[in-house]
């Protein structure tokens, strides 16, 4: 058997594994659309491309209105400037940091609940218990693309009377319920990001079947301008550009090619990893569409007592990038963690699954191959635990 690097032996791969790599689709159809970009002189402000590309997302949602935008951290600022959120906002601790600082950035404060240990999403109850007068809404994510529970979030919106909308940066060509993700809350905000497994380099849409609202949003990302020379809102300028949006359409045509590849990928990543018990994958939701974009493990206490950490430090040492989405939870970093120190006493579930998951590589750069050697590699790492911890001890 060949020596891990961590103890002294070459690297499994010459080149870094990462997590997030984007996927490409055909790129002469993306130049085709350039040279039409260049030829209209058309680059921003709602050119012909991005109009087409809203249509074609309307169309694959089954949504009315869908406002493409710059990224998602502003899109969600923006759907929550039009909703008139205002005091606290409930918002999971588990999630990208970005979806705290949207409220943060707005003078909002974002009241961390607990999730679900099976899910990963809200946990209602935590949610319902942590309503007072000041809350205005709550803000669910459909983490690592799996609904958040939509039904018990609006049944619990409805009685206290509060915005309901959702962060569905992971969840783009999901669905819930057989209704495609984009169709829940008043309003829902997915990531176009290049790490996401469909991309337009950086990018997002806000996405709503409330004529009123999406008015309000369209001026709000165009500077709050209701037409030539007359703003009539606080407005930002959260606009796509054409290029973002040619490459949207481009991968729009790839589409089920990158699901199909996911899903492959993380069935095999399943297959093998059922020899080590130590590794947990999640699930996704049967009969439901999900987009397979994260491999996500939950790394069980081993006998040796490695830790999530440690199998990080000798995988990355493999060039194997994996990440520890998302550790630590937001309530730990700035600059809520100096603002509300006691949240930590009050967020067991978050703290635990926090530091238990590790996402591996998939995409379209991941084959059977890599995934093999991956999970050989854990097998073995698990096999020289106990030299491994010596090691990384010695570090300091
Ligand atoms: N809400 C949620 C729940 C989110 O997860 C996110 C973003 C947002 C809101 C906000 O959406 P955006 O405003 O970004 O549209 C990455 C992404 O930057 C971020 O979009 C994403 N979530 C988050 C989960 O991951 P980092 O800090 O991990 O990025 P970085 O630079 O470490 O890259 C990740 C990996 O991808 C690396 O191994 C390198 C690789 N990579 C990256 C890029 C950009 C490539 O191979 N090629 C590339 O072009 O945040």
């Amino acid at each position: 058997m060949r020596k891990l690097a961590i103890l002294g032996g070459e690297p499994a791969f010459s080149e870094p594994l990462h997590v997030g790599r984007p996927n490409i689709g055909d790129r002469e159809q993306f130049m085709a659309y350039t040279r039409q970009m260049f030829d209209n002189r058309w680059l921003s402000n709602y050119g012909p491309l991005v109009k087409q590309f809203e249509q074609e997302l309307c169309q694959f949602l089954g949504v009315k209105h869908v406002i493409t935008v710059c990224n998602a951290t502003i899109g969600l600022e923006v759907a929550i400037r039009a909703l008139d959120l205002h005091g606290e906002v409930i918002v999971p601790s588990f999630t990208f940091i970005a979806t705290a600082h949207a409220l943060q950035w707005q003078g909002i404060t974002p009241i961390f609940a607990d999730i679900d240990p099976l899910t990963h999403n809200l946990d209602p109850r935590s949610v319902e218990n942590l309503i007072t007068p000041r809350t205005s809404g709550i803000l669910g994510v459909h983490l690592w693309g799996r609904p958040a529970p939509v039904e018990a979030l609006e049944q619990i919106a409805k009685k206290h009377q509060l915005k309901l909308l959702f962060d569905a940066a992971h969840a783009f060509g999901c669905s819930h319920q057989g209704q495609m993700i984009g169709n829940f809350g008043q309003v829902e905000v997915f990531s176009f990001h290049a790490t996401k497994f469909f991309n337009t380099f950086e990018g997002g849409a806000i996405v709503t079947n409330d004529d009123e609202l999406a008015n309000r949003m369209r001026r709000i990302t165009n500077f709050g301008f209701s037409g030539h020379d007359k703003a009539i809102d606080l407005g930002i300028n959260a606009k796509m550009t054409e290029p973002c949006a040619a490459m949207g359409l481009v991968n729009l045509q790839s589409l089920n090619t990158f699901v199909e590849v996911n899903r492959c990928n993380y069935n095999f990543y399943q297959h093998e990893l059922t020899k080590l018990q130590n590794f947990q994958l999640i699930d996704y939701p049967e009969h439901e569409r999900a987009n397979f974009q994260y491999i996500v493990v939950e790394v069980v206490e081993t006998e040796t007592g490695l830790t999530r950490d440690e199998i990080l430090t000798a995988l990355r040492a493999e060039n194997v990038l994996a990440r520890r989405y998302f550790w630590p939870g937001c309530h730990q970093m700035e600059p809520y963690r100096t603002e509300n120190p006691s949240a930590v006493n009050k967020l067991p579930v978050t703290e635990a699954i926090a530091k238990r998951i590790l996402v591996l590589p998939t995409g379209t750069s991941v084959g059977k191959k890599e995934i093999v050697k991956i999970v050989t590699l854990l097998k073995s790492i698990l096999t020289n635990s106990t030299a491994i911890k010596k090691i990384i001890a010695s570090y300091g």
